[in-house]
């Protein structure tokens, strides 16, 4: 093919289109009188990051743009990686966490420098803590004006270093594509993390000779990276479980994160284990399974003589690792070895992946456990009575005809429209405590809460990424008005995109949470300083923003709202008057507040 050099590129024969930045005039050709067609094919910036995107699986970016980051957009045209667009940066960033927790596989963020990246910081904060695998790609001031205070030049890889697993500033556009393979790669070190990545505006807007640059493949750049555990302590772990009496077994967010979930099904039936779940380890076990109990944990962790804690850590969700009976023996298994021991002494711990651990350890034990032994059976059949004396104790009020809704009745009504396929998300202080104890997912991997950082505003942008990647599912999300009002724009975002689902404003016209720790330290009469709301009508924001709203303020009314909104197929917000003068035990129990 001939092509015509102009000064702004090369014109290419039959088209009156000059056709940019694509081919460099190498010096044979300039100064031939007849260039032979030898051009070299070059590459920007942008595109080496979207096909190294590509290249790892990723299907959608969540963005706010800025002249800093177009060029990858241009890149993810040309890639047909989705471009979902923002009205907060915050929200891309949990969109990118959201991502990865439902699928398994890290999700992206892009956002312009400065105040783009700052804005993203809580997001990467939140997936840092809840071991979340997301690269967030940052722009940056040009390399040739470093330090000459360019437009929103700042520090960002000192600043994201603390909370990443990688933290890093492409050095050239040749690098581009090399580097977010990298810090994919250092997503999945250990207990996976985010990764981050700046790319000044000069090295994204170049363009290279492709062969110069680096281009991972799929599959190329990376292995698996599970462990399965010392096999020593796999056995003696199948021996203290066959031997054991009173076991349990707590299954955390990283048995979801390896996908773990059959493995440990069959290991707690294998060796007729009770399983209590936290964190994304709900709905491992559906509700009514002979191993599933929830209500009667601090009995068992008080009366059982061996337990074993899975990928969850000793945080302040686990008092510490204080509140484990003292002559228990205590299993802890971990993808990272920081988290093992960590705040408390343990008897045995097993580094590795929490699937390939416990299907270990079933195999091991396999042929060797009596399920019929009186032993075992009577233990289950405590912890069963313990559950269903809590359960009736608060069944009154999880049918309370109360009038302001009584929170109970509101979390009970949501727990029962919950199908096998509605993934469930908490955002919110108190009326998230109260659903914490109530709702139960139907299936795997179908809870999504913040994590340990309790991040309000993770809401919204989780429905975008879980019903982004899976739009066979339900999307089902209950907000406090306090904690929708951080990310609620990004409502507008859901209907853009026609990602609808089923949300529920628990409307107390406070942050009750905090109010009551102001009510308990302070008295009754000085709860009220800092966080009090409007009487907020959040059906009308749904309805103005073109989704589906309804106002409910009697406990009867609940349940067919939730049907319209599922009917309306759009993104709905039901928004419920709550009684503000009752707390959950939850948020009266916290340490904080004694
Ligand atoms: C980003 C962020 N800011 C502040 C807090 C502190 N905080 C914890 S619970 C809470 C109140 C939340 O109010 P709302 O969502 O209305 O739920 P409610 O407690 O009223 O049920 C606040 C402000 C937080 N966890 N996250």
């Amino acid at each position: 093919m001939q092509y015509t050099a102009t000064p702004y590129g090369w014109l290419l024969p039959g088209k009156t289109r000059v056709e940019p930045r694509t081919k460099e005039l190498t010096h044979d050709m300039a100064t031939s009188p007849d260039p032979a067609p030898q051009a070299t094919d070059l590459i920007s910036g942008g595109h080496l990051v979207a096909k190294a995107l590509k290249a790892e699986g990723v299907d959608v970016i969540y963005t706010l743009c800025g002249g800093h980051i177009i060029d990858i957009y241009d890149g993810c045209v040309e890639e047909g990686i989705k471009v979902i667009d923002v009205r907060h940066e915050q929200v891309a960033a949990h969109a990118a966490d959201g991502h990865a927790r439902i699928t398994g596989t890290a999700g992206c963020a892009v956002v312009t420098a400065g105040p783009g990246t700052t804005d993203a910081v809580t997001g990467v904060a939140n997936a840092f803590r809840a071991e979340s695998p997301m690269l967030l790609i940052g722009g940056q001031g040009a390399l040739s004006q470093h330090k000459m205070g360019s437009l929103q030049d700042l520090p960002h890889v000192d600043m994201m270093a603390p909370i990443t697993k990688f933290a890093a500033t492409v050095p050239g556009t040749e690098r581009a594509a090399d580097l977010v393979s990298m810090a994919f790669r250092e997503c999945y070190n250990g207990a996976p993390g985010p990764s981050f990545l700046e790319i000044p505006r000069d090295v994204l807007d170049a363009k290279v000779p492709v062969e110069k640059a680096r281009i991972p493949k799929a599959g190329g750049y990376r292995a698996s990276t599970r462990q399965g555990g010392d096999p020593e302590a796999i056995e003696k772990l199948a021996d203290l479980l066959v031997n054991a009496e009173k076991p349990c077994i707590l299954l955390g967010s990283q048995l979801w994160t390896t996908r773990g979930t059959d493995a440990a099904i069959d290991m707690v039936r294998t060796l007729n284990v009770p399983a209590y779940m936290n964190g994304a380890g709900r709905g491992t076990l559906p509700p009514g399974d002979p191993h599933h109990f929830q209500l009667s944990r601090r009995y068992a962790f008080n009366n059982a003589d061996v337990i074993v804690i899975v990928g969850t850590p000793f945080d302040f969700r686990m008092g510490y690792g204080r509140r484990l009976s003292p002559d228990a023996t205590v299993v802890q298994i971990d993808l990272d070895y920081r988290t093992v021991g960590k705040n408390r002494d343990i008897d045995l711990g097993i580094v590795g992946d929490a699937g390939l651990v416990l299907s270990a350890v079933a195999q091991a034990a396999s042929g060797r456990v009596d399920n019929g032994a009186r032993g075992r059976k009577s233990w289950l059949e405590e912890l069963r009575a313990e559950e269903t004396k809590a359960y009736d104790k608060r069944l009154p009020l999880l049918n309370s005809t109360a009038n302001p809704i009584h929170p109970y009745r509101l979390v009970n009504e949501i727990n029962r429209f919950l199908t096998e396929d509605s993934i469930y998300i908490g955002d919110g202080g108190d009326i998230v405590t109260f659903s914490g104890q109530v709702v139960q997912p139907k299936s795997p991997g179908h809870w999504m809460d913040p994590g340990p950082l309790g991040t309000l505003g993770v809401g919204v942008p989780f429905v975008m990424a879980a019903k982004q990647a899976r739009p066979d599912k339900e999307v089902v999300a209950l907000f406090g008005d306090g904690a929708f009002s951080l990310t609620g724009w990004d409502f507008e975002t859901l209907v853009r995109f026609d990602l609808p689902f089923v949300g529920i404003v628990g409307n107390n016209s406070s942050m009750n949470q905090i109010r009551y720790g102001q009510a308990a330290k302070y008295g009754k009469d000085r709860d009220r300083v800092g966080n009090t709301l409007g009487d907020v009508r959040y059906s009308e924001f749904a309805k103005m923003l073109g989704g589906y709203g309804e106002e409910v303020r009697d406990p009867a009314d609940i349940r067919p709202a939730l049907e319209r909104a599922r009917e309306s197929g759009k993104p709905s917000l039901i928004n419920v008057w709550i009684d503000p003068d009752v707390y959950a035990p939850g948020t009266m129990n916290q340490t904080m507040y004694k």
